[in-house]
């Protein structure tokens, strides 16, 4: 034996593979909190998917200085003029920060501060990365007519904050206007 190894994760042909992968798939019917349009929502099969996420946990959720990192694909699709999209959370460690770096397809991130009174989006394309700072809720949309697919790193002590979400959702929402993604006031 050399000491050298293989990396115990790998990425190709759209999946994670090697070390242990929790997969988890959301569908229409497990997200009926986060859209605008109501009546769009109930004409949408429950069993469709929105997205799929495959995680690597190589620590207990909890422990400090870890890091964990996920692969997201989010499919295309809207829900009336809403993107199909990730439902959304803070860090429930507020400080703790994350990095997406897009794989494929056209997307945005949705990104709001903590008192909610400002939410902006950054173009997501094949190879743009983007820091999150911490305290600052993170969603993403599928603008696009294929997968959007991403990668994500972050803090092993982060948790997810997905109730204040739940309840007060973001305050402003992706939809298309004319052709284009536009950020708009919640309905
Ligand atoms: C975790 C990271 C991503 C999301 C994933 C799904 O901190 O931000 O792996 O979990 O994109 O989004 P959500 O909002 O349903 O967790
Ligand atoms: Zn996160």
């Amino acid at each position: 034996m050399n000491g050298i190894e293989g990396a115990s994760l790998f990425f190709g042909g759209g999946r994670l593979s090697g070390g242990p992968v929790e997969r988890l798939t959301r569908r229409i019917g497990d997200l009926g909190d986060i859209f605008s349009d109501s009546e769009a929502y109930a004409r949408l099969p429950v069993d469709r998917v929105v997205y799929e996420v495959e995680s690597h946990f190589p620590v207990a959720g909890g422990t400090e200085g870890g890091l964990f990192v996920g692969i997201t694909y989010i499919h295309p699709g809207k829900v009336g003029q809403e993107y199909f999209m990730t439902k959304g959370h803070f860090h429930a460690v507020r400080n703790r920060a994350e990095v997406y770096i897009c794989i494929e397809g056209e997307g945005m991130l949705i990104l709001m501060n903590e008192d909610h009174s400002r939410v902006w989006a950054e173009k997501m394309e094949p190879g743009s990365i983007h820091y999150i700072n911490g305290h600052v809720a993170h969603r993403t949309a599928n603008t696009g007519s294929g997968v959007l697919s991403f990668g994500a790193v972050w803090p092993s002590d982060a948790g997810h904050d997905y109730q204040t979400i739940s309840e007060k959702g973001f305050s402003k929402i992706l939809v298309e206007k004319d052709g284009v993604a536009t950020l708009v006031n919640r309905p």
